[in-house]
């Protein structure tokens, strides 16, 4: 975009950030780099990459230039210094906090959190001599008697997966920065057109680019994003050494090209959700509902304050519990039943048996997710058929129970 000076808005940033057309055939889109090494014009200046004292790509573990403008790229809508691709989200996370934490240190993480990344930390991290301490953030009462010297990592998800408790990222990041602890979300559920932690305070953010960043459910990617020099050292050691969680071009390529439609289908997304809430609620089979954008949501005022619009995910619990849920899953005909989220198909999923059967039945009621929840990632369909397929499977649900 060398030709246009004006700071640009989220969307133009989206579509044009850090490519040039002039400088590439006049290609309106960026081709995909299809090389795993990178041949150097002599040895002295292989020495020299290598040494890090010339830029330039070496071998496609350390960078290509497809995944670069996807990083600077996603840097830019997120408000950070830098960027790093990775091959899946469980990449993007395991490889900086292998990066940040050393034996002897503590991460300090929310109560709920991904059922895979909740996983990492207490079988992963846990089993390397770091402490791992659960702490409810949705206040920050706890996190300010037990954050100590000793805490290197802060790290939360906002909205949680799959629960959609909120943590005030500006609160918790101004506590952290007081001890010297990094401070890590996962911005997965909002992506940077709803929410920019690090705008917040946050450090880093790190995503699923698997979800809504691609948004069309056809690969596995993650990203994260921060300050220059630590990226770096994530780029040279967590990925390349520790994790080698590279994502490819290809995939990278077909990321740049979600993330041109990302800012208007966050916009479909939300609105589909809250449509599809505010029905939820008005069902007498339904017990609760849990989406940021309803005017009883308990942290509604925090999600105005950090959260743009309400995003596409929600869950909810009917009467009758777990077997209710699954009558629900087990009847719906247009919404498909699948784990993932961001897509363009609405999908349903039962947390307690499938994204967070990582708990043990005992973990899942201390970490506060019930056995009966099920979690909808709104799509981008008709609005209207999403309701007829959900009111037809409520329908058939309350017929069931009148038989029995
Ligand atoms: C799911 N989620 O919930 P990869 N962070 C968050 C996530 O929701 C996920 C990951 C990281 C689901 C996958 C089956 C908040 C994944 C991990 O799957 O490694 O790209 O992301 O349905």
């Amino acid at each position: 975009m060398s030709e246009f000076s004006k700071p640009a808005g989220f969307a133009t940033n989206a579509i044009h950030h850090g490519y040039c057309a002039a400088d590439n055939h006049g290609a309106l889109n960026p081709s995909v780099c299809m090389s795993s090494t990178f041949a150097f014009e002599n040895a002295e200046q292989g020495g020299a990459r290598f040494a890090g004292e010339q830029h330039g790509y070496i071998y496609s573990r350390l960078g290509n230039p497809t995944n670069s403008l996807l990083e600077s790229r996603l840097a830019v809508l997120e408000g950070a210094e830098a960027g790093l691709s990775t091959a899946s989200g469980m990449g993007a996370i395991t490889s900086l906090l292998w990066t940040l934490l050393q034996p002897g240190d503590e991460i300090i993480v929310d109560k709920t959190l991904y059922g895979c990344t909740f996983s990492f930390f207490n079988h992963g991290l846990a089993r390397h001599g770091v402490r791992v301490r659960h702490l409810d953030l949705t206040t920050v009462d706890e996190l300010q008697q037990v954050i100590s010297k000793r805490t290197k990592v802060v790290y939360f998800e906002t909205p949680a997966n799959p629960n959609m408790r909120l943590v005030d990222i500006a609160a918790v990041s101004e506590i952290a920065r007081q001890q010297g602890a990094w401070v890590v979300v996962d911005n997965t559920y909002c992506t940077p057109y709803l929410q920019q932690p690090v705008r917040m305070g946050a450090d880093f953010v790190v995503h699923s680019a698997t979800k809504y960043l691609n948004g069309h459910g056809d690969l596995i990617a993650g990203a994260v994003v921060g300050p220059q020099e630590q990226i770096e050292q994530v780029r040279l050691f967590g990925v390349k050494d520790m994790t080698g969680s590279v994502l490819s071009a290809q995939d990278a390529y077909l990321i740049i090209r979600g993330l041109k439609t990302l800012a208007i289908r966050m916009e479909r997304h939300s609105s589909n959700a809250l449509r599809l809430a505010e029905y939820l609620c008005s069902h007498p089979l339904v017990a609760s509902v849990y989406y940021p954008g309803l005017d009883n949501f308990p942290q509604r005022r925090l999600a105005e304050q950090q959260m743009s619009l309400a995003g596409g995910m929600l869950a909810f619990e009917l009467h009758g519990g777990m077997a209710a849920g699954i009558g629900f899953m087990n009847n719906l005909q247009l919404i498909k039943r699948a784990v993932s989220l961001g897509d363009a198909e609405t999908l349903a999923q039962h947390p307690a048996s499938m994204t967070h059967s990582t708990y043990t039945a005992e973990q899942r009621e201390e970490h506060l997710i019930s056995d009966g929840l099920i979690r909808v990632s709104a799509g981008l369909e008709d609005v209207d058929d999403l309701l007829a397929d959900t009111e037809q499977s409520l329908t058939r649900l309350a017929d069931v129970r009148q038989v029995a």
